[in-house]
């Protein structure tokens, strides 16, 4: 599980399951084959905190100002986001007075939103949810998801939820990893245990209409290397941007739900396991060192599909607390607080938080101008 760091003491009860992406032949949804429990996956042990960078913190700031010039104008108006995180959105909101609602299981991270004056309800968004919500507050203006909608396998009764939650011509946005950047970038390390669906523009339209939405609006964003912001409204409430028409096109012309681009972006993929593993072995055969930058959720992908532990990179740095002293899953890479990279510097830095390598590169300019080299293999194996 990408996000199940573990003590070296806890390696013998390690939980694993098969990682495997299809896709739905009717409506063209790409979802995983086997889906780990939600409680499994979101509990008070949840390390992922998207405050994480300068970049997160910039974008949902951003995020929450435009909600707050385009939606919540009203008297008393009010929002949910489904999978609140530490805040880094609905901090914004909170401090404009606005009510608000956080939804998220995961009391880790939620204590972090508390501090910063969020209203968190910490229990999974539902249909069940959904309605004891609305009957507490009455209906939501905007609900919102970032990275979460497409973390939950049972869609239908999240679906339903907001049908039930939101106000009339209320809004319900959520951004999340593009199938089209995953499959064009060739960004396999975004498939893992809590992306549990793919979607694409063509999918979420067809999601939407299942449940008495249009969608209104798509719209490229720039994190995680690319998502797409999606716009669903009550049918017939709201004007359909000529943007969902244009990416529709555009996914139909590179026909990207069809299976054989399906199938070919699985052979590219096994050719960039073939690149890294022959480049990480010439390095070490080389007596270089090599450490790993970062240990994103996508690192558990990429060290167990490509074979990477110890004997080729010995660890990982990372600045995120709850993941330090903690092994990668699956490829037990030890995780170390970001000072060990620099003491003393290797000769290459494996960067698995790719999708953050102007900042970390930035920040790390010293061991480029020591000489160090960067390798990143997405969409293909490079040494820079
Ligand atoms: P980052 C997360 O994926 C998890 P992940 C989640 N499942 C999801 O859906 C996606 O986001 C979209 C570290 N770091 O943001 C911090 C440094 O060490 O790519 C993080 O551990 N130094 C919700 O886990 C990791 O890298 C730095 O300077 O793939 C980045 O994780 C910076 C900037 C980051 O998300």
């Amino acid at each position: 599980m990408a996000n199940g760091f573990l003590l070296p003491s806890e390696t013998a009860d390690e939980f694993h399951f098969r990682l495997a992406v299809g896709s739905c032949d009717r409506c063209s949804l790409v979802q995983l084959v086997d889906e780990v429990p939600a409680e499994m996956r979101y509990h008070g042990e949840y390390r992922y905190h998207a405050s994480g960078s300068d970049g997160h913190r910039r974008h949902f700031a951003d995020v929450a100002t435009q909600f707050l010039e385009d939606e919540l104008t009203e008297r008393d108006p009010f929002l949910v986001e489904i999978g609140c995180n530490d805040g880094v959105m609905l901090s914004t909101i909170a401090r404009a007075g606005v009510r608000h609602l956080g939804v998220d299981p995961a009391t880790t991270v939620t204590r972090v939103a508390r501090e910063k004056g969020v209203s968190v309800r910490n229990t999974f968004f539902d249909e069940t949810s959904a309605a004891e919500i609305h009957e507490e507050n009455g209906p939501a203006d905007v609900v919102f998801g970032a990275n979460t909608i497409s973390h939950i396998g049972g869609i239908g009764s999240v679906l339903r939820g907001v049908r039930t939650l939101l106000s009339p011509d209320g809004v319900f946005v959520f951004e999340e990893p593009y199938l089209g950047t995953i499959v064009e970038g060739l960004a396999f390390d975004q498939i893992y245990d809590e992306h549990v669906l793919y979607f694409s523009v063509t999918s979420v339209q067809v999601m939407a209409e299942l449940f008495g939405f249009d969608l209104v609006d798509a719209r490229r964003t720039p994190l995680h290397g690319g998502q797409i912001r999606y716009t669903l409204a009550r049918r017939g409430t709201r004007a359909v941007r000529s943007r969902v028409a244009d990416l529709l096109a555009e996914e139909h012309a590179r026909g990207l739900s069809r299976p054989d681009t399906l199938a070919s972006f699985g052979q590219a993929v096994g050719r960039i396991r073939d690149d890294l593993r022959t480049l990480l072995g010439d390095l070490r055969a080389e007596g270089r060192t090599v450490v790993g930058y970062g240990a994103p959720g996508k690192c558990a992908t990429v060290t167990n599909y490509c074979g990477i532990g110890t004997d080729l990179v010995p660890f990982v740095c990372d600045s995120t607390p709850a993941k330090q002293g903690r092994l990668v899953p699956g490829s037990h890479l030890p995780v170390r607080p970001p000072e060990a990279f620099a003491d003393p510097f290797p000769d290459h830095a494996l960067l698995f938080a790719w999708n953050h390598a102007e900042e970390i590169m930035r920040r790390e300019r010293d061991f480029t101008r020591a000489g160090g080299r960067w390798i990143t293999y997405v969409p293909e194996v490079r040494v820079s």
